[in-house]
């Protein structure tokens, strides 16, 4: 029977009102009673939760309107599954999205603590390796900011991604404390639990009226716990719900042992069942293949869908309006086990026909590919599903029953073809393919940007689209305007309302307004105030952290993301030896100073990109030392790169680098977060940077290299690039240097096999698109030596970046795919 909870109709609450004082007394009263500290005494992780707890009151009495909004409407809801959410701190954006920062800075100030030495002493939520993980995180924002009703399900990590530290320029991963001191803005839920269950076996049951059921009777078991955060939209707007899973034994210990002198024994099912989602898996672009990873997706995949079907049983009472009120959107493959938990749950616990339970099913489902890397692409061993979950392996064999059956009935369809489409992959081992079973159990397949989605069409899933020709659909990447602009940049914001008004902070399409300044000499003057200012701030933490003094009249070049081949750091390092090579024989040239700013984690197993890493502070130390570059160049590698410091970094950029080759990336989202901030892009024709070109006007984008379509065209040539690489004298010497230990003396074979590897092969067209790339370049130096150019293009990139906010992309997600009104703002 649908239960409907207590009165809804209390109006809705203002934001409560703020003042320095107000404030200033509840955090007082927070830190004395709720954290039990004298004043006196209070440590400065003390100050920061007194704080937290203070402003997370302020948005509570939305976070429950929010919801209890949600049932009195019966509107529809959205979840969005994703294991990663790289949420970053949440004190800043909070308080700024419901207008507390003066009254607490202020308040703060009164009690002698520093608001800015506080935000910096939050942890970092690293709940995510990168792109994926960060998109989630603006998404949660802006669905808030849009007002629709909408939950994150994920997992809390104890250990998010490593902490990344250098030793002797050689990456070393430390593990990840987020949670040492206590997390102020979860919730734990020990009421809101539900039993996960693996293994076991599956009976045929008979039902008193004859119906035959399969049951699935698991034979390990733990609970899933929920802990909340409150996600606040811009203005306070929505108050929306990341609900994150914590995995926990039934039994915490196990007596019987205990009793009988086993004493670590009888903590054995509670560690078996804490591993679970005690570590973020860190690879960003490999599948990880191991146990533990199809324990964690299935362990979130359950917990998420039975709290979405309790919820939706407790509103409507019955599961036929499922697909009409619930969206549930997969961030990539990982939690596409979803698909036949849905049905397990709709038909064997349910009693609903298989034929019913799947149109609700698809119609409930979306699915968001965000990579071609056939490494990236998931599958899972059949014999591993049919021990942890033979039920499930059941159903996805009765899903492709159907499929199969449908490539058949299809004229000209080949074999091949046939077998294209399979859940099953059966070349080498039998494999489950995730990516196969989310498209086929989902209405909508999104690629992330144009020209990810119509090389999806034409590669991983170009028979699936023959055979399902209105699925796949484009929904370009966004980015909230509210962290990447007005919270990281607070000068350039403030800049921009007291040139055009204040109207974009609601409607980011009016920042076009500025175009009409981008050839005003005054705002010029004072747009590049603002990035100095930016520039000398990331100047300072340069010198705090590794010592280097870097000038902030040189210009921030600045490429920040995962570390990876087809990211192409590599391009950009060897440029910069190119550089430096350059400068020393012709030192009395006209050169434009720079400083390269790299940083970025790799995967702790992927070599080359370790090894690249070391390149670039091995590259560093030479050039930085070197006196006969007098300062033109310098290269600085920043540790430990996550949200925090990119908060930093990129309203200090000029030249942003997005040079991956081309056809790889599927869209990036760090390129719109430069564009933002009034940086100048140099890029290929990849991902997003595609549309940026389109919206910014190709006279403010540098543009070089391979089409996706070159890169195809060479890599089926198969030649060597030995060749070009001899005939490009400046490229060949570089490489010499390079591989002959130049840079490495201690080690003058490091690099011989990486570099031996671009003669070779070059997958990433690193030596092809060297020339492209110097000349490229060089056209920036043109551009930063014209001052008033350079403003009026970075002036631009700012003023035509609106298409790129995460609020278009939701927009979109919600009328398109979710099918969901999105309430006027
Ligand atoms: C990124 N993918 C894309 N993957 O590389 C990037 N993968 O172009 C795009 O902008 C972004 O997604 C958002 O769409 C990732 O970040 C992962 O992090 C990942 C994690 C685990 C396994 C595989």
């Amino acid at each position: 029977m649908p239960q409907k909870p207590i009165a809804y109709d209390v109006p809705t609450p203002e934001l409560r009102a703020a003042t320095a004082e107000s404030i200033q007394a509840e955090i007082l009263a927070r830190l004395i009673y709720s954290i039990g500290k004298d004043p006196i005494v209070a440590r400065p992780h003390d100050w920061l939760a007194a704080t937290i707890m203070t402003v997370r009151d302020h948005v509570m009495d939305r976070w429950m309107e929010s919801s209890r909004e949600t049932w009195r409407t019966s509107h529809k809801r959205v979840y969005y599954l994703s294991l990663e959410f790289l949420i970053g701190r949440l004190m800043r954006d909070a308080m700024s999205n419901v207008g507390l920062m003066e009254p607490v800075r202020e308040a703060l100030k009164n009690l002698n603590v520093d608001l800015g030495d506080l935000i910096n002493l939050e942890p970092d939520a690293a709940l995510g390796n990168g792109g994926l993980g960060r998109l989630a995180a603006c998404f949660l924002e802006s669905m808030s900011t849009l007002k629709i009703p909408a939950y994150g399900y994920g997992i809390r990590y104890v250990h998010g991604l490593f902490r990344q530290e250098m030793s002797e320029g050689w990456q070393v991963e430390l593990p990840e404390e987020w949670l040492a001191h206590g997390n102020p803005w979860e919730f734990e839920r020990r009421e809101s639990a539900y039993e996960v269950g693996f293994g076991g076996h599956v009976e045929s049951v008979t039902d008193p009226d004859g119906e035959v059921r399969q049951e699935w009777r698991p034979n390990d078991h733990l609970m899933a716990v929920a802990f909340d955060t409150p996600i606040v939209g811009w203005r306070g707007a929505r108050v929306n719900t990341l609900r994150l899973w914590s995995a926990q034994p039934i039994d915490p210990i196990l007596l019987d042992k205990f009793n009988a002198g086993d004493h670590i024994g009888a903590l054995e099912e509670s560690a078996k069942a804490e591993a679970i989602t005690r570590v973020l898996y860190p690879a960003d672009s490999t599948a990880a293949g191991q146990e533990l990873r199809l324990r964690q997706e299935f362990f979130f995949s359950s917990a998420s869908l039975q709290d979405i079907v309790r919820r939706h049983l407790q509103q409507y009472g019955d599961l036929g309006s499922l697909a009409d009120k619930v969206a549930v959107q997969l961030n990539d493959t990982h939690p596409a086990i979803s698909i036949a938990e849905l049905m397990r749950i709709l038909v064997d616990e349910n009693g609903l026909k298989w034929d019913e339970a799947w149109k609700l099913t698809k119609g409930t489902f979306g699915y968001t590919n965000h990579t071609l890397l056939p490494e990236a692409l998931e599958s899972w061993p059949v014999f591993l599903l049919e021990r942890l979950l033979p039920r499930h392996m059941q159903i996805v064999y009765q899903i492709n029953a159907d499929v199969l059956a449908d490539a058949r009935d299809r004229a000209n369809f080949s074999d091949a073809q046939i077998a294209n489409v399979s859940l099953i992959d059966e070349a080498g081992g039998r494999r489950v393919r995730m990516g196969q079973l989310a498209f086929v159990g989902s209405h909508s397949i999104n690629g992330v940007s144009a020209l990810h989605t119509q090389l999806m069409k034409q590669t991983v899933f170009s028979d699936l689209h023959k055979l399902y020709p209105d699925r796949i659909n484009n929904k370009t990447n966004g980015i909230t305007p509210r962290r990447w602009l007005m919270q990281c940049n607070p000068g350039l914001t403030q800049l921009i309302a007291d040139t055009i008004g204040p109207a974009f902070l609601d409607d980011i399409d009016r920042l076009k307004d500025l175009d009409g300044f981008a050839e005003d000499a005054g705002f010029q003057a004072r747009f590049a105030q603002v990035k100095l200012e930016n520039k000398r701030k990331l100047a300072q933490l340069i010198q705090d952290r590794l010592g280097i003094k870097v000038s902030p009249d040189a210009m921030f070049d600045v490429q920040i993301k995962r570390i990876h081949e087809y990211k192409r750091q590599l391009l950009n390092i060897i440029h910069a030896v190119a550089m430096y090579d350059e400068i020393r024989a012709h030192p009395e040239r006209d050169w434009v100073p720079r400083v390269k700013i790299f940083a970025g984690k790799a995967a702790p197993g992927y070599w080359n990109a370790k090894l690249i890493i070391k390149l670039i502070n091995d590259v560093a130390k030479v050039i930085n030392n070197d006196p006969a570059v007098r300062g033109l160049l310098k290269v600085v590698f920043l540790p430990n790169y996550n949200v925090s410091l990119a908060e930093v970094i990129v309203p200090a950029a000029d030249l942003s680098e997005q040079i991956s080759t081309a056809g790889m990336e599927a869209s990036g989202t760090g390129n719109m977060k430069f564009m933002a901030n009034g940086a100048i892009t140099i890029g290929t024709m990849d991902g997003a940077n595609v549309e940026m070109h389109e919206e910014v006007g190709a006279d403010n984008i540098v543009i070089f290299g391979m089409t996706a379509q070159e890169v195809e065209d060479m890599r089926a040539e198969r030649t060597t690039p030995k060749q070009m690489i001899d005939a490009s004298p400046r490229l060949h010497e570089v490489l010499e240097t390079i591989a002959t230990g130049v840079f490495s003396p201690d080690d003058p074979d490091r690099y011989r096999d990486l570099i031996g590897g671009l003669y070779e092969h070059d997958w990433f067209m690193v030596t092809r698109d060297f020339d492209a790339y110097a000349k490229a370049q060089n056209e920036v130096d043109a551009i930063w030596r014209d001052k008033t150019q350079w403003n009026a293009m970075a002036i631009r990139n700012t003023a035509r970046v609106g298409f790129f906010s995460s609020d278009r992309t939701i927009g979109q997600y919600a009328q398109d795919i979710w099918g969901v009104t999105v309430p006027s703002r």
